[in-house]
């Protein structure tokens, strides 16, 4: 399956005359270890490096989750202060960001140096880095072994997954747990939500795929939880072989994957159809819309979007502006089709007719906070997982 040439999808643009990188963005799923995962990735430094753009601090809602599993982690885990978290992909600061707060001991590593600075500046300890099996034993030298480790919305963007898990069995104490999360593969299937497909997203995860890996690394699944965040995803708590029973939320989600078809042909064929529909949906309403004269602006500069624009052909004669609150993005143009973003203050002097909700997975904080603003005078349209236009 192939969604056609497509730049780096956080590589927002300075100058228009930017010679952008290009690669064929094409998904897979393999039989043998049941991972959907793309076929080529780019090179990860050029994704992660000093001018990342995703800043993770511009959603409160995620916020309120990291600080969440840093309470659970207390709570349901135990953990106590002299004991070492390591998270990976904290991005501006992540669960450790709350657990520094409260003075446990902590380290989050990240390649991303503005990011990781920004965590640092916030009282996270931070190796700048990639995490894998080498990085792994340089921190267990420096540090120690880990009680908990966790990856939120990062595991599946690194293409070395063996070395990440192999990097976890050397560092885990032996009652240490690994806890990560990622968009779940019959989620986006169900909804058709193609634009969770980009470079940074090397895998789009589920159970099976997960307990293959584990295996591999001595490793067990023994608790799992279906989240809301990142347009649905799987949690997985993990532990060494032996150590833990293995809860029946685990059996249950097993059983519900195996209904599923997942190694069927069938499965992606009709995925691929759904993707398509969406596209000619999406398209057809904003040239409807165009030809009425309306104005059209798209609501957060994500990475997905890089997608959807590029895949559907989208433009500035469709998308006047993308409006994002993220200081890196704003004044620069989308990766490959270059509709210019603009700043939330210019968003607030020059509400147009229509919003794009390109932020669709932070719809409910988006909504909340534009109740008494834009919705009062403009409409939404969502395009997942139907194409729909919502007013106040
Ligand atoms: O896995 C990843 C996820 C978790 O985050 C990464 N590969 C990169 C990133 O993906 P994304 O760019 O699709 O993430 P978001 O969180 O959907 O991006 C939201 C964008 O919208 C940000 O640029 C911030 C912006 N935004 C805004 O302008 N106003 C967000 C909110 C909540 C707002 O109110």
């Amino acid at each position: 399956m192939s969604f056609g040439k497509m730049p780096i999808a956080n590589a927002f643009i300075k100058n228009l005359k930017t010679k952008e990188y290009l690669f064929e963005l094409a998904p897979g799923f393999c039989p043998n270890c049941s991972l959907f995962q793309l076929i080529k990735q780019p090179n990860p430094n050029k994704l992660f490096h000093k001018d990342y753009a995703f800043f993770a601090g511009t959603s409160l809602k995620m916020q309120k989750h990291f600080k969440n599993l840093a309470t659970k982690l207390i709570n349901r885990f135990g953990l106590k202060k002299n004991d070492l978290t390591v998270e990976i992909g904290n991005n501006d600061g992540g669960v450790v960001n709350y657990l520094a707060m409260k003075k446990f001991k902590n380290l989050g590593v990240d390649p991303s140096l503005n990011v990781a600075r920004s965590a640092k500046s916030k009282g996270v300890s931070m190796f700048n880095g990639f995490f894998n099996f080498p990085t792994a034993r340089k921190i267990k030298k420096k540090y120690g072994e880990a009680k908990v480790f966790i990856a939120q919305n990062t595991l599946a963007h690194i293409p070395d997954i063996n070395s990440v898990f192999r990097g976890v069995e050397e560092l885990l104490t032996p009652d240490g747990i690994m806890v990560t999360e990622d968009p779940y593969l019959p989620i986006m299937l169900k909804k058709g939500s193609y634009d969770q497909i980009y470079d940074e997203h090397v895998f789009i995860l589920s159970l099976t795929a997960m307990i293959n890996i584990c295996k591999k690394f001595n490793l067990r699944i023994f608790d799992v939880e279906i989240l809301k965040t990142a347009g649905g995803s799987l949690r997985y708590f993990i532990c060494r072989d032996n150590n833990r029973n293995i809860s029946n939320r685990v059996k249950k989600q097993l059983r519900f994957e195996k209904k599923l078809n997942l190694k069927s042909l069938k499965t992606y064929k009709k995925f691929k159809e759904k993707c398509e529909k969406s596209k000619y949906a999406l398209i057809s309403k904003l040239k409807e819309l165009k030809k009425k004269k309306k104005s059209i602006v798209g609501y957060g500069a994500t990475s997905k979007s890089t997608t959807i624009f590029n895949y559907s052909g989208i433009d500035s004669s469709l998308i006047d502006y993308i409006t994002d609150t993220t200081p890196t993005k704003i004044n620069k143009f989308s990766p490959g089709t270059h509709i210019p973003i603009k700043s939330y203050n210019y968003f607030e002097k020059n509400y147009p007719d229509y919003c794009l909700l390109l932020a669709w997975n932070h719809k409910d904080e988006i909504f909340l906070k534009e109740k008494k603003k834009f919705s009062k005078k403009g409409k939404w349209i969502i395009h997942l997982p139907k194409l729909q236009i919502l007013s106040k």
